[in-house]
């Protein structure tokens, strides 16, 4: 922990005036850090798109259960902590496993042998390790070059442990990869909060999401961590991005593993709540957050947290009293599901005791303002277990993963069949 006793005792009381009334624009009176005034949101509002300042809180769980009755398809089982999906033209899938291997499903099929085994990072950490081979995105041009990249933890010759980004090229018959080139190295990492998501934007540059393992990082500028980094595809610096010397897209992040566009200007962003331990305050849970948003914004970790605001900060706007620890996000583009076409998707990975937050989320924002959440709802509730990546195919359908094996949520919730890729096909009528 970083920060002076003064600071943290500040942390501490806003937090309990805070949390006594978990209620829409708790303003965080009683910290030096925050106003209470500020603009939160309200900074927003370019490109004809107006910025409320609003935020809820979603009090009574996670939300109430969406109406219709999913098909959901398995598409492959045996894997192991599934963390992310890219989908190859040739109609395979690139699947990373978290302990460190590259697979490739091909018709259904996990073939056993990896692509790819990178050594990753082994750490000794309370609840579990949550670092080693995580995003995974494809080249804009990877049907030419055959490239990819890769987020993973690991550990330098000095002992420190660091996130990285390394781009391979990938063998014609797609069962090996070799290194290209290391794109982005020494990323600040810790036990818990990678970050790890990589996606290619609308602007055809690479995003990564770098979480925050100390939580001063994360209002740091100048330390990657906890932050959502934009990047040419080589590593190097847009010369557009908010500060041209930075990679620095978005601050003040906790630890994001999902993100996508509203439009070319405005980014869906997740956010991990606090857990408490980490600012002395055991009792300041919950509060995962739905941010918009856009470049150079600071989404406030570790100054404030649920609908507290602060000036020069963006406050959510909508975050839950309770965990909903969300993973990966993507927006639903396809036709099989009308009623979710345009929406936010959201997997989650609740514990056993908070095992409603282990759902699939939507997040339904109005067409023409992100900043309005017009509903959300919750789909799988406790079907699945936890649930990992979230990814449109090509197919158009929505496909997810399961992170049941890695222990976090019930040491015993590994089934026999491993950890599977899933995908919703469509609907089966609505609910009772
Ligand atoms: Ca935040």
């Amino acid at each position: 922990m970083h920060q002076s006793n003064g600071k943290r005792r500040s942390l501490r009381f806003f937090a309990l005036a805070c949390l006594g009334t978990l209620s829409i624009g708790c303003s965080g009176a009683g910290s030096s850090d925050a106003v209470g005034t500020g603009g939160a949101a309200g900074v927003g509002g370019a490109g004809g798109v107006p910025a409320p300042k609003t935020c809820s809180v979603s009090e009574d769980g996670p939300g109430p259960d969406g109406e219709l009755n999913l098909d959901v398809e398995v598409v492959a089982q045996g894997l192991e902590v599934p963390w992310a999906l890219a989908f190859l033209p040739n109609g395979g899938i690139l699947v990373t496993e978290r302990p460190g291997r590259l697979r490739l499903i091909r018709e259904g099929e996990v073939l056993p042998a990896p692509v790819l085994e990178v050594d990753v990072a082994e750490v000794e950490v309370f609840l579990g390790f949550e670092g080693g081979l995580l995003g995974i995105a494809l080249h804009p041009a990877f049907e030419e070059n055959r490239l990819f990249y890769l987020y993973f933890t690991a550990t330098k010759a000095d002992d420190s442990v660091v996130n990285r980004i390394v781009r391979y090229a990938l063998s014609e018959d797609g069962s090996s990869a070799a290194v290209d080139r290391v794109i982005l190295d020494d990323i600040p990492a810790g036990g818990h909060h990678q970050g790890g998501r990589l996606r290619i934007g609308p602007d055809g540059l690479l995003y990564a999401g770098a979480g925050a393992w100390e939580p001063w990082h994360s209002q740091d500028m100048s330390i990657l961590a906890g932050k959502l980094l934009r990047m040419n595809l080589d590593g190097s610096i847009p010369t557009d991005n908010p500060d041209p010397e930075s990679l620095v897209f978005i601050s003040g992040i906790r630890n994001t593993q999902g993100f996508d566009w509203f439009d070319d200007e405005h980014l869906l962003l997740m956010d991990h709540g606090p857990s408490g331990l980490e600012l002395d305050m055991p009792n300041l849970t919950g509060l995962d957050e739905f941010n918009v948003a856009k470049a150079g914004d600071n989404l406030g970790w570790a100054t404030i947290w649920g609908c507290s605001e602060s000036e020069g900060m963006v406050s959510p706007v909508l975050t839950w009293a309770k965990a909903v620890p969300p993973s990966s996000g993507t927006i639903y583009t396809g036709t099989a599901i009308p009623e979710w076409t345009g929406s936010f998707m959201v997997t989650t990975l609740g514990s056993k005791a908070f095992a409603d937050g282990q759902h699939l989320h939507r997040i339904q924002v109005a067409a023409d303002n992100p900043y309005v959440v017009e509903a959300h709802q919750v789909y799988l509730r406790e079907v699945y277990g936890r649930l990992r990546a979230a990814t449109m195919g090509p197919d158009g359908h929505l496909y997810m993963t399961t992170s049941n094996c890695e222990g976090r949520g019930d040491p015993d919730g590994c089934p026999e069949e491993g950890d599977s890729v899933l995908r919703i096909v469509g609907t089966n009528g609505t609910r009772e």
